[in-house]
């Protein structure tokens, strides 16, 4: 699907900033929208190994509809999946492709710190009024169904965070200014605004006020192996467009392949890339098979993952040489749509912070404390290894 229909549109949804209508049909009459939706839903009853796999073959073939199409799992959490009405209400039109799926939760000053956030949502008899402005809303322009969240207990911070769904057309609300992004440029990415916008409690996710920003770090635990598998996927089409090149190039009389010095390249370029789908397919069945703490292994799939896509496309664009640099040739596109994903859906950064700390984690309940001192090593003491007489 993704070689029949989005490569052959990847460049030109990349020059228009189109968005890629053509694809979302195709993706439609091949089932593939919203299978990881439950059955009696219309969907496919897939996990996250399945999303991910979708979603690095098209990205394979074009980022931006690799993210397009991941970004719509967004609502795939776990709070509005146990709730029925919303399940009865969002679910089947997602699963039909009629429903496009965005995720607001990062501000103009809260982006890393998303705890910080500053849109309210205060009770107003059995709803809720929104007031505030969303950044950096992948899908913001196309989607129907908004995830938003907001302070609905200001005076507790991020503990006073809910979860909204909130349907496009509702008074208040507007999609606003579009990102001129360098990459994934046929996903628009807009803002959100919020003016006295009326949410009824019926729409807050799960059905149940506060536990937002906990609602948030676990569906983003549980999509960061998407973004991961979408730089996995650029990780190999970009390997592959440098593979094809450097056999066809002739330079000193033979194929630029046949120099060692592009072989050994190549080699570290395939390995880092097989490293990065053995991790992203092990963090996506770990998330399928239920194992309780995955945010560790999920920052370790997503930053892995997106720091070998911008090495092994960067590469890439080196291999290719000036053509590389030129957009009369495809691999550029790779290294500008690899770029965003060191960034969004939490940065490199956070990511080795929610290691760092699980790791933190790990330790206290291996040593019931943080004091480590050289007794916790006995087999390192002088008294384990005696030196020779
Ligand atoms: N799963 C469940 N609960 C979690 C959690 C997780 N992965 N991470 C944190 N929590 C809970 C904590 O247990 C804590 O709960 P209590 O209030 O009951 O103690 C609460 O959330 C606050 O956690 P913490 O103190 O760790 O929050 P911090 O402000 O330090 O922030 C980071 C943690 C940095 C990890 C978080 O803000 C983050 O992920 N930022 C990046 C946001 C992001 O990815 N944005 C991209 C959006 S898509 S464009």
């Amino acid at each position: 699907m993704a070689e029949k229909f989005v490569r052959p549109r990847a460049a030109e949804l990349d020059r228009s900033g189109e968005y890629g209508w053509d694809i979302l049909e195709a993706l439609k009459s091949y089932r593939l929208t919203g299978i990881w939706i439950p059955e009696e839903y219309g969907g496919q009853g897939a996990g996250v190994l399945d999303i991910c796999l979708v979603v690095e073959q098209l990205s394979r073939a074009c980022g931006g509809i690799g993210v397009a199409y991941a970004v719509n799992a967004s609502a795939r959490s776990d709070r509005p999946r146990r709730h029925p009405e919303q399940k009865q209400k969002y679910l089947p039109p997602i699963a039909a492709g009629t429903a496009l799926i965005a995720f607001g939760l990062s501000e103009k000053a809260s982006g890393s710190d998303a705890g910080s956030l500053r849109t309210t949502a205060i009770r107003d008899g059995s709803d809720f009024i929104l007031n505030g402005h969303k950044k950096w809303n992948t899908n913001g322009a196309v989607a129907s169904t908004f995830t938003v969240y907001a302070l609905t207990d200001p005076d507790k911070g991020m503990r006073g965070i809910s979860a909204f769904i909130v349907e496009k057309g509702t008074p208040g609300f507007s999609v606003g200014k579009r990102e001129d992004t360098m990459g994934i440029r046929t996903v628009p990415v807009n803002e959100l605004d919020f003016v006295d916008c009326r949410v009824p409690e019926s729409q807050v996710v799960g059905g149940k006020e506060g536990g937002g920003f906990r609602n948030a770090m676990m569906t983003l635990d549980r999509a960061r192996p998407g973004v991961a598998a979408q730089a996995l996927g650029l990780a190999q089409g970009g390997l592959e467009w440098a593979l094809r090149y450097a056999s066809e190039r002739r330079q000193f009389g033979q194929t630029v392949m046949s120099h060692q010095a592009i072989q050994f390249m190549l080699a570290d370029m395939a390995t880092q890339v097989e490293a990065a789908r053995q991790l992203v397919y092990t963090s996506a069945r770990a998330i399928d098979a239920g194992v309780k703490n995955i945010n560790k292994i999920a920052a370790m799939a997503k930053v892995f993952a997106t720091d070998t896509a911008m090495k092994v496309t960067t590469d890439a664009v080196q291999l290719f040489g000036g053509y590389g640099y030129c957009r009369d040739y495809p691999i550029e596109k790779y290294m500008r749509d690899a770029k965003i994903t060191q960034i969004y859906e939490g940065t490199n950064q956070v990511q080795r912070l929610v290691i760092g700390r699980a790791l933190t984690r790990e330790l206290k309940e291996l040593t019931g404390h943080l004091d480590v001192t050289v007794e916790h090593f006995p087999d390192f003491t002088p008294a384990a290894n005696p030196t020779e007489e």
